[in-house]
């Protein structure tokens, strides 16, 4: 892999089941041009992968890592435990709880070992990625650049709503 293709973030979920919610993740990763890698990694059914994962993520060049997972979603937080590189948590949702029980394992890190979590399901996948690239455009100009016109296209988009009580 050439240096240029080198993944700069990690997206990694709990289980193919949460790939319809990360996969936002990774379109908008697509879209902006950044270059990722994306696998399962289970927390409590790999425990072993995962942990090599987090302690080669920073040594391999990631800048960022995308980790979503449902129910008991210990996979952000463990990740976090084994490496200082931005841990973005994306609480997918759960089949009884519908994601409360991500969210709130997810978000509530105890103080010294944090990660950044993010809006329950696709929303948050995307925001996710969002902010890996922002992370990323902080030394990347021609990346900052396309936030900014991102922006400005929802910007745009909104000044362009009108309602039918107008028309
Ligand atoms: C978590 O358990 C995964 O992140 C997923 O959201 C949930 C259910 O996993 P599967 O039973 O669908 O593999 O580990």
């Amino acid at each position: 892999m050439s240096e240029q293709n080198k993944p700069l973030v990690g997206v990694i979920m709990g289980s193919s089941s949460d790939w319809d919610v990360m996969q936002h993740a990774v379109s908008m990763l697509k879209q902006f041009g950044v270059p990722f890698e994306a696998q399962v990694i289970s927390a409590h059914r790999m425990p072993d992968e995962m942990f090599k994962y987090a302690e080669t993520a920073r040594a391999r060049g990631l800048r960022a890592i995308i980790a979503g997972a449902g129910g008991a979603a210990h996979l952000p937080g463990m990740v976090a435990a084994k490496t200082i590189v931005p841990v973005l948590g994306v609480p997918v949702p759960s089949k009884y709880l519908r994601g409360e029980d991500s969210l709130l394992s997810i978000v509530q890190m105890p103080k010294g070992v944090p990660v950044s979590t993010f809006a329950i399901g696709e929303a948050g996948a995307a925001n996710a990625a969002l902010t890996a690239i922002a992370i990323i455009a902080t030394t990347d100009d021609a990346l900052a650049s396309q936030l900014d016109a991102f922006r400005a296209q929802q910007t745009a988009a909104a000044q362009a709503m009108t309602l039918p009580v107008n028309e």
